[in-house]
C-alpha cells in the first residue's frame, strides 16, 4: 500500500513509518519538524538522543535497503500539502501531525490558539486535499481517549445508542475533553465526520489512550533509529515520566490522589494498530471510530508498579502526591470498550515487569540527559 505518515518524525509516527516500511508498504513521511523546536522552546530534550530525520532515513535504507521518502513542511500550508498529495497519490494517509501535549496547550492563550489552529486547520487542509486529489484514500486519524472525558457510564467506541421520548438513534458519544489540546481532537472528529457524511470520504478515528514504552523492533535496530523518550512535565506522559523520575532518585509525581484512570497502550501495539486499520479500511462515507488502548490503569497504580520494580535495579523510590495542576476527577468510574482492534487481529502486549525494567535501565543509562528542573509540573489549568 502507498502510505503517507503525517507526523512521521514524532514519537508514534517514526516507529509507525518504520513498521509499515518493513512490512512492505511504500512509505513517505510528512513532517514540519516542529516537535524538535518545541523541545528548544521548553529547554528540554529526549532522554534517548535522536538523530536528525535525514540521518534516520539514511541509516534505515543502509540497514534494510528500503527507502522512505520525506516531505518537510507544514499541514497548515494547504498548497504545499496539495503538492505532496499529488506527488505521492497515497492510498492510506496516517495523520499523527498535531501538537499533542495537554500542558503545552494550557500554558497561555497563545499556546491554546496555536494548538487549535495547528491541529484543526492542518486536519481541514488534509480533508480538502483528500476530497480534491485522492478521494478514495483512507484517512487514519489519531484521536484520543480523552475526547470522552470520564463520564459515569461505560464509554463506547465512538457511538452510543440513545433512547429519548420513545425514539432511538445511534449518535456520536458525548464528549467532555479536559484540555485545549483534547478539545482540538474533538473539533477534528466533528470535521472528519462531516466530510465523510457529506463528501463520502473514508476515515478511521483512532481514539488512542496514553502511549508508553519507547522502542519497537525497528527503532531498536540502531542508535540512529532510536525513538524519542519525553520525560519533561509538558510532553512527558505519566508512566514514562515515572520511569525517568525513578532513575534519577526523584519522587514519582502523582498528581493529586492518583485515582485518574485512563486507557494505556504500548508503542509496540500502536504501530500494529495503525497497520491493522490500514489493511481493513473504512468504507466510502464511513466515519469509523476505534478505541486504541489495551489496558486501564489509574495513575497511582502505575506509580506503584514502577516503585515495585525499581528496587531490582538498586533504585529506591518514593511516591509523592503533588497538588494537581490540572482540573480533572481524581476518583471516578471508568470502563471503556476496546474490542474493535482486537477483532481485527491485535494481540495486545500487557504492561509487565520485564518492560518496566527495560525502561528503567534505559533511563539510568541516559540519566545525564534528564533536566531535573523540568520534572515538576509548571503548567496550571486554573
Ligand atoms: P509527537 O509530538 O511526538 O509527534 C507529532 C509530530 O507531528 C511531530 O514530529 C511534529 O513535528 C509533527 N507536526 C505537528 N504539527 C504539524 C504540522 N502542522 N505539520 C506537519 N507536522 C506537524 O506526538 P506523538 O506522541 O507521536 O503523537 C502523535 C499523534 O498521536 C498526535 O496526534 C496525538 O494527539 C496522538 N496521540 C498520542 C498519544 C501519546 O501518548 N503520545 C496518545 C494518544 C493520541
Ligand atoms: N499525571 C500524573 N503525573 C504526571 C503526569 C501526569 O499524575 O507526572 C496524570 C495526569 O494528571 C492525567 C494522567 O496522568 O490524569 C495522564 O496524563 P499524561 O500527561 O500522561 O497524558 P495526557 O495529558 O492525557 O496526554 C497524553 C498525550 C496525548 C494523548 C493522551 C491520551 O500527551 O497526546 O492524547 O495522552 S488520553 O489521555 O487517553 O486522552
Amino acid at each position: 500500500m502507498r502510505v503517507i505518515v503525517c507526523g512521521g518524525d514524532g514519537f508514534c509516527g517514526w516507529p509507525t513509518a518504520l513498521h509499515l516500511s518493513v512490512r512492505g508498504h511504500d512509505v513517505a513521511i510528512v513532517d514540519s519538524l516542529a516537535r524538535r523546536q518545541w523541545d528548544v522552546e521548553l529547554g528540554t530534550q529526549s532522554l534517548l538522543p535522536i538523530a536528525s530525520l535525514e540521518e534516520r532515513l539514511q541509516r534505515w535504507e543502509e540497514l534494510t535497503g528500503r527507502q522512505v521518502r520525506v516531505h518537510v513542511g507544514d499541514l497548515t500550508d494547504a498548497e504545499w500539502l496539495a503538492g505532496v498529495l499529488r506527488a505521492e497519490r497515497p492510498e492510506g494517509i496516517v495523520h499523527f501531525a498535531e501538537q499533542r501535549s495537554a500542558p503545552y496547550s494550557m500554558i497561555d492563550r497563545q499556546h491554546a490558539v496555536f494548538t487549535q489552529v495547528n491541529n484543526v486547520v492542518g486536519t481541514l487542509n488534509l480533508l480538502y486535499g483528500i476530497k480534491e486529489i485522492v478521494p478514495t484514500a483512507h484517512l487514519v486519524k489519531l484521536g484520543t481517549m480523552g475526547e470522552y472525558g470520564t463520564p459515569n457510564i461505560d464509554i463506547e467506541e465512538g457511538y452510543i445508542e440513545i433512547h429519548h421520548k420513545g425514539r432511538s438513534d445511534v449518535l456520536p458519544y458525548p464528549k467532555q475533553p479536559g484540555s485545549m489540546y483534547h478539545l482540538s481532537k474533538v473539533h477534528d472528529s466533528h470535521n472528519i465526520h462531516f466530510c465523510c457524511r457529506t463528501w463520502g470520504l473514508a476515515a478511521t478515528d483512532l481514539n488512542q489512550g496514553v502511549v508508553y514504552g519507547v522502542q519497537t523492533a525497528e527503532t531498536a535496530m540502531d542508535p540512529l533509529l532510536w525513538n524519542r523518550f519525553d520525560t519533561d512535565d509538558v510532553f512527558g506522559t505519566a508512566l514514562n515520566r515515572f520511569v525517568a523520575e525513578a532513575a534519577t532518585g526523584h519522587d514519582l509525581t502523582v498528581y493529586g490522589a492518583g485515582g485518574q484512570t485512563r486507557g494505556w497502550i504500548q508503542i509496540r501495539d500502536t504501530v500494529r494498530c495503525i497497520e491493522l486499520a490500514l489493511l481493513h479500511p473504512a468504507r466510502p462515507g464511513e466515519f469509523r471510530v476505534f478505541n486504541q488502548f489495551t489496558e486501564q490503569f489509574s495513575v497511582l497504580e502505575l506509580a506503584q508498579r514502577v516503585a515495585a520494580v525499581a528496587p531490582s535495579l538498586g533504585l529506591t523510590v518514593r511516591i509523592a502526591h503533588l497538588p494537581n495542576p490540572r482540573v480533572e476527577r481524581e476518583a471516578h468510574y471508568y470502563n471503556a470498550a476496546h474490542t474493535a482492534l482486537v477483532g481485527l487481529g491485535l494481540e495486545p502486549h500487557r504492561l509487565d515487569d520485564h518492560l518496566l525494567r527495560e525502561l528503567l535501565t534505559l533511563a539510568v543509562q541516559h540519566q545525564d540527559r534528564i533536566v531535573p528542573a523540568k520534572l515538576l509540573p509548571r503548567v496550571s489549568w486554573r
